[in-house]
């Protein structure tokens, strides 16, 4: 714990060179959009550079991490997709000694979203969705409504990517359906 390149250097360790470029280009990012927004630029650098340091982990560290922490025992039904974000926040803690709540909260939203969502979490989800190398239909669009009006953009990718899991019929985490409903609806 302590400076951006101790940091660097652990999550670096921790997963392949194409997804920590990934990493670095949230980070940019979330930066650029914790300026505009008035939040603390460090807190959004901590929170991108660590937001995916559990991805590449396998699912039977989640489950003993869902068993030691007692997390609620639902998240056993799900899998890597939810686990790296809401499981990945305590791996954070406890393995790089990131204990800042804010910190935590944003990246166990990360993916999902939440009802309640700091403005640090806002920018995390959205810079993860808006990142330079993100290319789909509207992503030009989506990255100005981020800079414009951010709980706007995060109603935006909830409802696009609800759209997209529904239409792989894939199953829907229910903090995926409180955030549709929370930041989507019209
Ligand atoms: O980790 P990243 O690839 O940078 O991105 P992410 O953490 O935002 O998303 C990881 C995946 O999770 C993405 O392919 C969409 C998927 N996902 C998000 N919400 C849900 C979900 N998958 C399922 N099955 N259910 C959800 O509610
Ligand atoms: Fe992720
Ligand atoms: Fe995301
Ligand atoms: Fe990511």
């Amino acid at each position: 714990n302590g400076s951006r390149e101790e940091l660097i250097n652990e999550v670096k360790a921790a997963l392949s060179a194409k997804r920590f470029q990934h990493v670095l280009r949230v980070e940019k990012m979330a930066t650029e959009l914790a300026d505009c927004w008035q939040v603390d630029e460090e807190l959004a650098s901590i929170a991108a550079l660590t937001h995916d340091y559990a991805k590449e982990r396998s699912d039977a560290d989640f489950l003993a991490k869902i068993s030691e922490k007692k997390l609620d025992p639902n998240l056993n039904n799900w899998g890597n997709n939810v686990w790296h974000g809401v499981v990945g926040a305590e791996m954070v803690k406890d393995e790089l000694g990131i204990y800042h709540e804010d910190i935590l909260n944003a990246i166990r939203q990360h993916t999902t979203g939440g009802s309640a969502m700091t403005k640090l979490s806002q920018i995390l989800y959205m810079a993860d969705y808006i990142e330079e190398a993100r290319d789909f239909p509207g992503v030009t669009e989506v990255r100005a409504l981020a800079f414009k009006d951010l709980g706007a953009s995060v109603g935006w990718q909830t409802a696009h990517t609800l759209a997209y899991l529904m239409g792989k019929q894939v199953r829907i985490y229910p903090g995926t359906l409180l955030t549709y409903n929370t930041w989507s609806v019209k």
